[in-house]
C-alpha cells in the first residue's frame, strides 16, 4: 500500500499554498487488480476534500470500473464543516477497504471517522507511512495538539554573526544585505507555506517591509507585529490593505501571542526578526524550526544575531551562502 500512499502525498502537496488552515490531503482510488482509477487532493480552503475530488475524477475518467480500495493520507472526516462528511460519501460509494496514513487530530474527527467506516462494515487499515503523512501536515497537527501555531524562526547573518548595522541616530538606517536573489525567493516560498509572518517593532521602523509573498505563488500571509510603546507609524507599509495585520501592544509575551494566534485558527507563523524578538522566542523555547542563512561577508560590528547552537543543523550551501536548518521533530526520509 506504500506506493499508493506515496502518490497520495504527492497529490496532497499540490494543494500546499492554498488549503490552509485545512490540512493538505491526497487520495487515490484503486481497483481490485491494483490500478489507480481516481485521484484527488484537497481543494483551496472551503472547497471539496481529497476523497470527494478522487470520486469525481473516477466518475469522469473511469466511470465503469469498480473501486475496491480508497487510500488517503489523512483520516476521512465525519463532520459537517464547510463541506459534508467524507465518511458518508465513502460508505455510499460501496468501497470495500480504506487505507489511512494518519489520524485527523481535529477533535471533531479524531478517530470517529475511522470508527464510522468500520461500523459500516468497511475494512480500515491505518498507519501506512504515518510519519510522512504527519510531517506534511505538521502545522495543522501542531495547532490541534498543542493549541499554538507551528513556529519557524528565520534570519540572515554575516559570517561574523551580525544581522544588521548598528543604529546611527535618526532617519533612514543603512540596510545590511546578506540574502541573494535566490535565497530571497526561498524566503517567499516560506511565506507561502505559512499562514502568518511576524517581525518586531524595530524591523517595521527600520526596514518598512511589506511582508508579502510576491516572488512565489500562493497567498499573502497574515502579518503580525508588536508595538508596546506605540511607536509605529500608521502609514507603515505593514498596514497596507494587501493582507491583514495583527498588532500586539499590551501583552507581548510569546506564549500568550501564540495562544491568541491559535484562537484565530492560525496554524503556522514564520518569524523573520529582528534580533530581540528572535532571542525572546528562543529563550521561551516555543519554536519548531530554525532557518539561518550565513553570508560570506564580515562587518566587524553591528546588531548581533540570536545565539543558538548551529552544530545540530543540516547545512546546505547555495553558492556563497550557507543555510542552516534545524527541526525539533526529525523529518522522515
Ligand atoms: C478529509 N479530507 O481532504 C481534508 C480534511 O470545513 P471543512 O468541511 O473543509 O472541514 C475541514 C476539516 O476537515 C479540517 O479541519 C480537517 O479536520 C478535515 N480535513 N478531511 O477528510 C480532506 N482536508
Ligand atoms: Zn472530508
Amino acid at each position: 500500500m506504500e506506493k499508493y500512499m506515496r502518490r497520495c502525498l504527492q497529490l496532497a502537496r499540490l494543494g500546499e499554498y492554498y488549503v490552509a488552515p485545512n490540512p493538505m490531503v491526497g487520495a487515490v482510488l484503486v481497483s481490485a487488480d491494483g490500478v489507480i482509477v481516481g485521484e484527488g487532493f484537497t481543494a483551496p480552503y472551503g472547497g471539496p476534500h481529497a476523497e470527494r475530488c478522487a470520486f469525481a475524477d473516477h466518475d469522469l475518467r473511469f466511470p465503469g470500473v469498480a473501486v475496491d480500495t480508497l487510500v488517503v493520507s489523512l483520516e476521512p472526516c465525519c463532520h459537517y464543516g464547510k463541506t459534508p462528511p467524507c465518511a458518508d460519501l465513502i460508505i455510499r460509494r460501496g468501497v470495500r477497504r480504506v487505507v489511512v496514513g494518519c489520524l485527523d487530530p481535529n477533535p471533531l474527527v479524531a478517530g470517529k471517522g475511522i470508527e464510522k467506516l468500520r461500523n459500516a462494515g468497511i475494512e480500515v487499515v491505518t498507519g501506512v507511512l504515518e510519519q510522512h503523512c504527519q510531517w506534511v501536515n505538521r502545522r495543522f497537527i501542531c495547532l490541534h495538539k498543542h493549541h499554538r501555531p507551528y513556529v519557524i524562526l528565520k534570519w540572515a547573518q554575516t559570517a561574523d554573526g551580525f544581522m544588521a548595522y548598528l543604529p546611527q541616530g535618526e532617519g533612514e538606517q543603512p540596510r545590511l544585505h546578506v540574502s541573494t536573489d535566490l535565497t530571497k525567493r526561498l524566503v517567499h516560498r516560506m511565506r507561502a507555506e505559512n499562514m502568518a509572518i511576524m517581525v518586531g517593532t524595530q524591523t517595521v521602523i527600520n526596514d518598512n517591509p511589506r511582508l508579502l509573498c510576491t516572488h512565489w505563488s500562493g497567498r499573502n500571509p497574515i502579518r503580525v507585529t508588536l508595538d508596546r510603546h506605540h511607536r509605529l507609524n500608521p502609514e507603515s507599509r505593514i498596514f497596507s490593505d494587501e493582507a491583514p495585520t495583527i498588532v500586539y501592544s499590551d501583552d507581548t509575551d510569546w506564549r500568550h501571542i501564540t495562544e491568541d494566534l491559535a484562537s484565530r485558527g492560525i496554524h503556522s507563523v514564520l518569524v523573520e526578526g529582528g534580533a530581540r524578538l528572535l532571542q525572546h522566542i528562543i529563550d521561551s523555547d516555543i519554536y519548531d524550526e530554525l532557518h539561518v542563512e550565513v553570508g560570506e561577508q564580515t562587518i566587524g560590528q553591528g546588531v548581533m544575531a540570536p545565539k543558538v547552537e548551529l552544530k545540530q543543523c543540516r547545512l546546505t550551501q547555495i553558492r556563497q551562502q550557507r543555510l542552516y536548518e534545524w527541526t525539533r521533530q526529525t523529518p522522515p526520509l
